[in-house]
């Protein structure tokens, strides 16, 4: 408790310096209940919405409110040329693992030196949104250099999302003892939709979330328990599913799955609590962050904001349903969220405890001030620099590091300026 006044405190100097909204939260920072939108509140987003006549289930779902970082901000482009780069993860050394979408897997070092492609790497299908996707270290990796990657791979019919670990060699060139460890099943002969953000949590389970392949035949599986389409899955690190899944031991339920209704979650992170976020493509109009609870039903395709990229509603859904949770928050317009980081450093003490979510449509890096598990500020970053940020992730010394999604991609640091 005493750790959460402490955070309490911290984002109210943070709304002091750098919002409109101040006051409002200021005298709200003694109750226990989400703070909604002030009235003097400008909001961020004032573009028309792509679905104008839907309302959201609570004030503050929606259109938050605007928020300025005080502190200077410098970008060091630490190396350009990466080929469609989709995740970056820093190692503990300083150097930092990307991933480049067509299949290679390379370390960058603190000064930007790009190295080879690490060799062992099983085959992807890189097709449309397919390829090499997200990386994540071992729990242990200090001692095991271990690391767990996820892919669309090619299968016998088609291909689907699967995550592999592998043993980094001493000298960084190569991985041994790769295996796969996890497929998403169905296979299916499609190239969208694969999620696939992979998170160990504090429970030391591997969190990977799975798109719904987007097409309308395979996209009713988000609500199928026999089909891995569209769910939040919870694995050992061996890949087996514990015990305590929700639905592990129930009939006609793959065991892996720990939450349903998702249409294609890019983006994921755990915050210092150790709650578990994700923030999901929406359809047009309706990118949403939600808040992972075990065994819950997200709604996709049958309750969601927005509505189809073609113009026409979303067949057959609704905003809100009972049963069903809503999204903490969405964007109408969307944002095209991939990538996700709760800031935990000091080089920006202004940005602790705020969500960072790179997004690709408006090539901004998204900054979500979130309180009481509710988002009561919003800024777009690095506008600027016009580039499609594809992932976000904090190093040791409170750097972020950003990798952008072009087909000659780049690796940012983001520091105080001095
Ligand atoms: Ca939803």
């Amino acid at each position: 408790m005493a750790k959460f006044r402490k955070f309490l405190l911290l984002v109210s100097f943070t709304a002091m310096a750098g919002s409109a909204c101040s006051q409002k939260e200021i005298a709200q920072d003694d109750t226990p209940t989400p703070p909604n939108p002030p009235a003097n509140c400008s909001p961020l987003e004032t573009r028309q919405a792509n679905a104008p006549d839907q309302k959201p289930a609570f004030a503050g779902q929606t259109r938050a409110c605007a928020i300025t970082t005080q502190t200077g901000i410098s970008v060091t482009v630490l190396t350009k040329g990466l080929e469609k780069p989709w995740a970056v993860e820093p190692l503990p050394d300083g150097s930092l693992l990307v991933t480049e979408k067509p299949g290679r897997l390379r370390i960058v070092s603190a000064t930007g030196a790009l190295g080879q492609p690490i060799s062992g790497v099983p085959a992807v299908d890189a097709r449309g949104q397919g390829g090499l996707l997200d990386v994540a270290l071992s729990p242990g990796f200090s001692s095991d250099n271990t690391i767990f990657w996820s892919f669309s791979e090619p299968r016998s019919g088609g291909n689907a999302t699967s995550v592999a670990r592998g043993v980094l060699s001493s000298d960084r060139k190569s991985l041994s003892d790769v295996r796969v460890i996890f497929r998403a099943m169905p296979t299916y002969n499609g190239t969208m939709h694969y999620g696939s953000r992979l998170e160990f949590g504090p429970d030391g389970m591997l969190y990977v979330t799975l798109g719904e392949r987007s097409d309308l035949q395979i996209r009713p599986q988000a609500q199928h328990m026999n089909s891995h389409m569209g769910k939040v899955v919870r694995i050992t690190p061996d890949g087996t599913a514990p015990a305590d899944n929700p639905f592990n031991g129930q009939a006609g339920s793959l065991p892996e799955i720990w939450t349903t209704g998702h249409r294609n979650v890019q983006a994921s992170a755990f915050d210092s609590n150790g709650k578990f976020w994700v923030v999901e493509m929406g359809p047009q109009g309706g990118d949403e962050l939600n808040l992972i609870q075990k065994g819950k039903n997200y709604g996709w395709p049958l309750v969601t904001y927005g509505e189809e990229y073609s113009g026409q509603p979303v067949p057959n859904s609704v905003t809100a349903k009972e049963g069903f949770e809503q999204p903490v928050y969405y964007w109408d317009p969307v944002i095209a969220p991939s990538g996700a980081q709760f800031y935990t450093g000091s080089a920006f003490s202004e940005w602790r405890g705020n969500l960072f979510v790179g997004g690709m449509k408006d090539r901004v890096l998204v900054r979500l001030r979130i309180e009481n598990d509710k988002v009561t500020g919003e800024e777009h970053l690095l506008k600027d620099r016009g580039q499609r940020i594809r992932d976000v992730r904090q190093g040791a010394d409170g750097s972020l590091y950003v990798v952008t999604d072009q087909s000659n991609g780049e690796l940012w640091k983001i520091s105080p300026q001095r």
